[in-house]
């Protein structure tokens, strides 16, 4: 029997369906259909920035669960890991609020892509892949996904987390246990500063990215790729901080999965053999292109584009002379 190679990335969580408003939802309006989720979205950047990327996720066993698959195909991710089976689409709907700031509306409770358990785990695949990752997202739509990514942390040989706090999912109080289970086996955690960290650190708002740092580290977590908006982001590690300014992009149009574009091409640079800063850089490019497109794979960046969009930001880092 064939052994599937390893991927260099692994990515668990939920697919979904979404549907884009630019304006407030009221009956009448027009939603152009997505695919997305932050899993998608990840697996997305992930393959576009050269991993051979596999996602593990269910998908229900009808028309829309078929054209899920294909677009998974489409963006040249491995769908080896998809299961498929009975059950309900998860959905999204992302819209204005009254105010204009962009806004989620869930329907997923109970959907097929929630059950996911640590019996889906491929043992093998999840321990020889260069780079294993989930978010916070997985772990808040069930109990038995919040365990596969425990146990998948737990394996895996480098494993990144985004806690991705949303506290239309989860209570903070949730989001922050599973943080301090998870931390110890996580090389890298992603936070956003200061909101989500501090709610997920306990710290008062006004606290220090130090702080931050340290509180990270004491729960176990080797580095910290924190985002900051626009004041771009902070890598700390053993061996110091790097500052790394965000890349002013071209166009925005939604800026749903910037993020998750953020964190595929990280983990797919960093797999593929990159350094930290240099991975962190082409996720700041991705991130700043993919909000040129309307939802969360509404535009995902080659790798060529990245590095081009890279390269021509105002302060690009330059090769030393030799
Ligand atoms: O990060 C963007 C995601 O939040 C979006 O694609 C929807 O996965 C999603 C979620 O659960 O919020």
């Amino acid at each position: 029997m064939s052994r599937t190679p390893a991927p260099d990335v692994l990515v668990m969580g939920e697919i979904l369906l979404e549907m884009t408003s630019p304006e407030r939802l009221q009956a009448g309006s027009t939603l152009t259909l997505g695919i997305s989720g932050d899993a998608l979205n990840v697996s997305a950047a992930a393959a576009a920035a050269g991993a051979k990327t596999m996602l593990l996720a269910r998908v229900p066993s009808d028309d829309l669960g078929d054209e899920i698959v294909k677009r998974c195909e489409e963006l040249g991710i491995d769908t080896s890991l998809i299961a498929r089976g009975e059950g309900q689409h998860g959905i999204y709907l992302s819209h204005s609020d009254p105010e204009g700031e962009r806004e989620f509306t869930y329907a997923r409770a109970g959907s097929f892509g929630s059950t996911l358990e640590p019996g889906d785990l491929p043992a093998r695949l999840v321990e020889s892949a260069g780079v294993v990752t989930a978010s916070g997202i997985a772990t808040a739509i069930s109990d038995s996904a919040a365990a596969t990514v425990q146990e998948a942390a737990k394996r895996a040989k480098r494993f990144v987390y985004d806690p991705n706090f949303r506290p239309r999912l989860t209570s903070v109080e949730r989001a922050r246990r599973v943080l301090q289970q998870i931390a110890p086996h996580c090389e890298i955690v992603k936070p956003s500063y200061p909101g989500e960290a501090t709610k997920l650190l306990d710290l008062p708002r006004e606290a220090s990215e130090t702080n931050i740092f340290e509180a990270l580290r004491r729960l176990g977590v080797r580095d910290v790729v924190m985002t900051r908006g626009s004041k771009g982001v902070v890598i700390d590690t053993d061996a110091g901080r790097i500052d790394i300014p965000v890349i002013p992009p071209r166009k925005v149009v939604d800026q749903t999965g910037a993020g998750d574009s953020f964190t595929g091409t990280m983990c797919a640079r960093l797999a593929l053999g990159d350094d930290l800063e240099t991975a962190v850089r082409l996720g700041t490019a991705a991130a700043s292109l993919c909000i040129s497109g309307v939802g969360g794979t509404g535009f995902v960046p080659s790798l060529a584009e990245t590095r081009a969009h890279l390269e021509s930001a105002p302060d690009a880092p330059t090769e030393e002379p030799s």
